[in-house]
């Protein structure tokens, strides 16, 4: 089996230290974080970024030192900004970090409830736009879809051209209003995607983990972070993104997966050596 490709996505734009302490605000912390998620296996940094109090932005600049100093610490790992920033954001605004030419960034691929009255908009014509202004960059987009609708939206854009391969899918799964992330959700995308499409799972709250051996015994990848859950077992808050990462690692081993470094993922998804 093809190695195992760890994304974490450190931080996020919703969750707050209040949750954990650990979720990450300053450049400093980010960087820290992110270095101890790569010490663990992870080859992929899924990046949002916040102002020093907590509230997230999609600034440049804010993007760029997030950049540096993640690289400072580790020089190879692949830095995937995203482009979903946190609901009620400009397209445009939420398009900011692809201006740092990164290897790759996120492209949500429709719209989704956040809860309470929050929605997540990614219409036909938003996706074609991101599409577009991703594409023209060079930069893989990491096509995140929280049901199966996404990834009929996606085959639906591929076919008229918009989408373009190497198709690489995020199934983020467990988000309350998108698709939960049982056994038989995992199986019914699994089973909908090219043969040639590459994808990882991003299980929400309590299907992190779960979704995470279904994908490493399949032979998919996986993403884990503080972003997507904040406890490393029922009611036991993580210590990090490392520590997480690390659980991972370790379900890997289960399976005689070997984790992928950076330059094997770049390979894996077909991005140009470093
Ligand atoms: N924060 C969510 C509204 C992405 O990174 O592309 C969107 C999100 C998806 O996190
Ligand atoms: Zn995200």
């Amino acid at each position: 089996m093809e190695k195992l490709i760890i994304t974490a996505a450190i931080c996020g734009a919703e969750v707050t230290k209040e949750m954990n302490e650990y979720v990450p605000y300053t450049i400093e912390e980010i960087a820290k974080e992110a270095h101890n998620a790569y010490l663990e296996g992870a080859s992929i940094i899924h990046l949002h970024v916040r102002e020093d109090n907590g509230v997230p932005t999609q600034d440049l600049t804010r993007f760029s030192l997030a950049i540096d100093a993640i690289k400072e610490l580790c020089p190879d790992v692949i830095i995937q900004p995203s482009t979903g920033g946190a609901v009620g954001m400009t397209n445009d605004e939420r398009l900011t970090p692809i201006n740092l030419n990164p290897e790759m960034c996120t492209l949500d691929c429709g719209s989704v409830n956040f809860g309470g009255d929050e929605v997540f908009i990614n219409t036909e014509n938003d996706i074609k736009y991101f599409a577009e202004k991703i594409y023209e960059r060079n930069i893989l987009p990491e096509l995140e879809c929280f049901g199966k609708m996404h990834v009929d939206q996606v085959l639906y854009l591929l076919k008229k051209g918009h989408i373009k391969e190497h198709l690489h899918f995020s199934f983020v799964l467990g988000v309350n209003g998108g698709m939960t992330g049982y056994e038989r959700d995992f199986v019914f995308l699994r089973e909908s995607i090219p043969s040639d499409a590459t994808y990882s799972v991003a299980g929400i709250g309590r299907f992190e983990f779960s979704l995470a051996e279904l994908a490493i015994a399949d032979g998919g990848h996986v993403r884990v972070g503080l972003e997507d859950n904040l406890f490393i077992e029922k009611g036991v808050l993580a210590k990090g993104n490392g520590e997480l990462v690390k659980k991972v690692a370790l379900l890997a081993k289960k399976y005689k997966r070997e984790i992928a470094s950076p330059k094997e993922a770049r390979i894996i998804l077909g991005l140009k050596e470093l």
